[in-house]
């Protein structure tokens, strides 16, 4: 429990900024106005596109307050906050979040563009699954850039994981073999796939993953498959559109959002959940091998909204 409530602590004051940016506009607007009218409805809106909700998230979370107001007959504006926050949770919600990965014997890949925290987050994932005490084995195919191995090779040090990796230049589908190879080989709980975020272009990036898919589905079939896209959460609505690239060429079954620590633009959390329906599974708040939180919308709405302390009376 104790460590429960540090977990929370942490969350809203790692959402300072973003709070900043969606909720002190949005009590301005509650507070600022004596009448629920048009000019609150634009208002509201403007500082949820602003928060980086996403236009449809935005107007749908609008719509279902225009109809609680009239149809609970409510006059005061400042008794939108509430129907407010539930509806944004309502918006987010995709169903249970699964983590069955994490005990079951699999692959899970991990995607995205560059610089957006995949080899740091892998790092971190191999920390928490050997925190409870599972086999671990990161397969360094980003074999692209030249310091991608040895900084995975630092991480799987830290983690106290095994690391299967390539020569520079390599065929990053032949690493993921070979890695699946020695999965197999060793019994390994989880194989932590790292992939090159930049290759010469795009469409060479989905062939190459398309590629090592191929390889851990005919070598591996047995194993559960996890395909996480990292998104870098400063990066607000660009994040939602390699979200959408990636949806286009591999079965995503969740997304990881890092950098949430000191962006304002942690609000992308919410338009990513309403309008892929991916769910938001882990989130990164900081640089180290702890900073990774498993991520669940209720309480992430309710840290975004929670008075933080000092400023409480
Ligand atoms: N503040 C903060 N920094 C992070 C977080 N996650 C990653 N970073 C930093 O982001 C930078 C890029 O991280 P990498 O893990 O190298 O990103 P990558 O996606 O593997 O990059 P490429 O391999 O070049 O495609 C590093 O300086 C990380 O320390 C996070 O949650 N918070
Ligand atoms: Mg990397």
């Amino acid at each position: 429990m104790a460590e429960e409530k540090g977990f929370f602590k942490r969350l809203v004051s790692g959402l300072t900024k973003t709070r900043d940016n969606i909720v002190s506009g949005m009590d301005s607007i509650f507070h600022g106005f004596s009448h629920i009218d048009e000019d609150f409805y634009e208002e509201l809106e403007e500082v949820l596109i602003m928060g980086d909700l996403g236009v449809q998230a935005t107007e749908d979370i609008l719509d279902d307050l225009r109809e609680k107001v009239k149809e609970r007959h409510i006059k005061e504006p400042s008794d939108c906050r509430q129907i407010l926050i539930d509806s944004i949770k309502e918006q987010m919600d995709v169903g249970e979040t699964a983590y069955e990965f994490e005990g079951r014997t699999s692959v899970v890949m991990v995607v995205g563009v560059n610089g957006v925290g995949k080899t740091t987050t892998i790092g971190k994932l191999a920390g928490k699954l050997r925190a409870q005490n599972k086999k671990v084995i990161l397969a360094a195919a980003d074999t692209f850039r030249a310091a991608a191995g040895e900084q995975l090779k630092e991480w799987a040090n830290r983690a106290q994981a095994e690391l299967i990796g390539g020569q520079e230049g390599s065929d990053p589908a032949a690493v993921v073999y070979d890695a699946v190879q020695a999965a197999k080989a060793r019994h390994a709980d989880v194989l932590l796939c790292d992939t090159a975020g930049r290759l010469h272009n795009k469409k060479n990036l989905m062939e190459e993953l398309r590629k090592m898919n191929r390889i851990i589905d005919r070598e591996y079939p047995e194993a559960f498959r996890e395909t996480l896209v990292v998104l870098d959460a400063t990066t607000g609505q660009n994040a939602l559109q390699q979200a959408k690239d990636f949806k286009d060429v591999a079965d995503i079954t969740g997304i990881i959002l890092t950098k949430m620590d000191g962006t304002a633009k942690g609000g992308i959390a919410v338009a990513i959940q309403a309008e892929l329906g991916i769910p938001v599974k882990y989130i990164g708040v900081g640089e180290t091998i702890e900073d990774l939180q498993k991520f669940d919308a209720d309480t992430f709405v309710d840290a975004l909204f929670a008075v933080p302390e000092e400023k409480e009376e």
